[in-house]
């Protein structure tokens, strides 16, 4: 009667005489079961209750490594229904001049957007500055949630200006590239971009258009993209990604080799 045993049983116990936290290494056990496919996207996880079984410890303990689990993007908890692995995240190069739509279309996702605000500001000083624009230009400010098989991963906040996309505000960017749009419709090809990137935590806004909890950590990333002569810039974005389904991705080189 002895089958292969469920993976649970094999389970590490918590480490009572370590100094680590009990919470914190129910968290790395569960996280390694996981980052090592013993656990798959979408299966579900041991209730509560039989982790504090299976594992021995108070549910208080429990709940904290759930909550850091969720909050790192590694599993979904879902009102009702119990505690999922989630699907693993996105992985971001930093290197490239790319578009959301390029980036998912790259790994198979159905790129989209609800589009939140069009306006056509002038009289922006701030933008003016940023944008090495004349005093008495106009700007396009398209704010967008940005979609992945209809799941919202970014804010994304563009300030473009008007003088190289006229009538820019006219389009419905719903299921329109930006990027494509400025190339195919106004012969914009864009070339280079500066990018900051800053940690913050979601706030009230953000949490409700991208429908996650407040105080997840996210990506904040402010870019400056310029056209082929890295002179001239056309755009700004202030762009705010998932943190718990992004992981920034670069490569870097010994210098002089
Ligand atoms: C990327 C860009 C953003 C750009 C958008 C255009 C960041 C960090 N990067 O998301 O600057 O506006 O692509 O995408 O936000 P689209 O061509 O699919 O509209």
């Amino acid at each position: 009667m002895s089958s292969e045993p469920e993976p649970w049983e094999r389970t590490l116990i918590v480490n009572r005489n370590s100094p680590l936290p009990l919470y914190y290494q129910l968290k790395e056990i569960l996280k390694a079961k996981i980052e090592g496919g013993k656990l798959k996207p979408h299966e579900r996880l041991p209730s509560e209750t039989e982790l504090v079984q299976l594992f021995q410890v108070s549910r208080m303990t429990v709940r904290q490594a759930l909550v850091e689990l969720e909050n790192e993007g590694f599993i979904r908890r879902r009102q009702g229904q119990g505690t999922f692995v989630a699907e693993p995240k996105l992985r971001q190069g930093l290197l490239r001049l790319t578009s959301f739509t390029e980036d998912m279309e790259a790994r198979g996702l159905r790129p989209g957007a609800r589009v939140l605000a069009v306006e056509v500001l002038s009289g922006e000083e701030e933008l003016v500055r940023r944008l090495k624009a004349a005093p008495d230009e106009q700007f396009v400010r398209l704010e967008r949630v940005r979609l992945a098989d209809a799941e919202p991963m970014a804010l994304e906040i563009s300030f473009l200006r008007r003088k190289f996309c006229p009538g820019i505000e006219e389009i419905d960017f719903t299921d329109r590239s930006l990027y494509e749009t400025l190339r195919s419709r106004y012969g914009i090809y864009l070339g280079w971009a500066e990018q900051t990137l800053e940690v913050k935590l979601a706030d009230d806004y953000e949490a409700d258009v991208l429908k996650v909890k407040k105080g997840l950590p996210m990506w904040r990333m402010e870019r400056l993209t310029y056209l082929e002569d890295r002179a001239t810039a056309v755009e700004y974005v202030c762009s705010t990604y998932r943190g718990d389904r992004y992981k920034l991705y670069t490569e870097l080189e010994v210098r002089g080799r």
